[in-house]
């Protein structure tokens, strides 16, 4: 891991980006220290999740009489708890919930909207893998008071800041407000996250291609040909790639971001739109990924641009490297 460029927090960093835009409310940057506290609160019981064993497995109760929950369902909550009081959001959603989530009524209402995945990869945590919890953010389209659906379904491109919190080797919390991508490692022995990695940039073109390739057969005759291409050895355009899958999305596009090549989660015949969602694993993502210089599509065109039409919608997703992704589009649109 690198070491930090220069001893600076995530905390410090955000109130500097602020001062740097001297007509800000200060709202974003409260909105942003809520997030990286509820990181930590998560980041917690995520580091002991191999102990639950020990410590009473999901729905039971531990030694003090608390109940376990499911580690899913905790981050849920403690995201939720951790930013409905800031004043700053007038409405949340989450992928643990079907319905938005509202602000309690006895708390203000703010000018933006928080969607977030509490916690990527579940299925991973028994087999101590990498684990995530993506956010994206939005201001209010509504005129005032409890926020609304609509508020929730803008197209990614009016995104005001995405980001994510990886649960790895170690845990870093990576965002960006559309100046830059920058990632922030928590150092455990101060409870900071110190910045590590400034500037993100994702290289033009990468040797690493991710994907579940147990769903070739479903695949249409386009994606099959591009994953083949692939795999052939190709010494003049420096193939073969190698395949890397984590199997959580936020290990997958992490890696992708910093390594390059291309992530991808194609339509089939059977679920056409995929898997991932949309507004808080498409979207945010792919703020990020073009802001790091990368690009992110359905196949067919900028996931920034779809229109959302219903919260939980999936979305196909081709996200990496510029030229990865633009290859990829190639073959899905039968160019190749
Ligand atoms: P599959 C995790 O369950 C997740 O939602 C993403 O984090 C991940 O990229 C994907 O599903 C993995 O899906 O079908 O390959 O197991």
């Amino acid at each position: 891991m690198p070491s930090p460029q220069k001893f600076m927090t995530l905390e410090r960093y955000i109130n500097e980006q602020e001062a740097k835009h001297p007509g800000a409310s200060g709202e974003f940057s409260a909105i942003l220290h809520d997030l990286s506290l509820a990181a930590k609160l998560v980041w917690r019981e995520v580091s002991k999740a191999g102990l639950v064993n020990i410590l009473g497995a999901a729905g039971t109760t531990n030694t003090s009489g608390d109940e376990v929950k499911k580690l899913d369902e905790y981050a849920d909550e403690t995201i939720y708890k951790a930013m409905d009081h800031g004043g700053h959001l007038c409405v949340m959603a989450s992928e643990e919930n079907e319905d938005i989530l509202q602000i309690p009524e006895n708390y203000k209402k703010g000018k933006y909207v928080l969607l977030f995945d509490p916690l990527d990869g579940s299925s991973n945590i028994d087999a101590n893998i990498t684990l995530g919890s993506i956010f994206s953010i939005f201001k209010r389209v509504s005129p005032g008071g409890n926020g609304t659906i609509q508020d929730c379904l803008q197209k990614g491109i009016h995104q005001v800041a995405a980001g994510y919190v990886i649960y790895g080797t170690s845990t870093m919390f990576v965002y960006t407000t559309g100046n830059g991508v920058h990632g922030f490692t928590l150092d455990p022995t101060v409870g900071e996250f110190l910045l590590s990695h400034e500037n993100i940039t994702i290289p033009k073109k990468g040797k690493i291609y991710s994907i579940n390739e147990g769903n070739y057969a479903k695949w249409d005759d386009g994606m099959k040909r591009y994953i083949d291409f692939l795999k052939q050895e190709d010494k003049a355009t420096n193939r073969p790639y190698s395949l890397r899958y984590i199997g959580t999305m936020v290990g997958d596009f992490h890696r992708t971001l910093l390594y390059g090549g291309i992530f991808c989660y194609p339509g089939d015949k059977k679920n056409p739109e995929g898997k991932l969602r949309l507004m808080y694993e498409g979207n945010p993502m792919s703020m990020l990924v073009e802001h790091a210089g990368g690009s992110s599509s359905t196949g067919f065109q900028r996931v920034l641009e779809v229109q959302p039409k219903a919260l939980h919608q999936r979305v196909p997703l081709f996200i990496g490297s510029e030229e990865d992704v633009k290859l990829a589009e190639e073959f899905l649109q039968g160019k190749r």
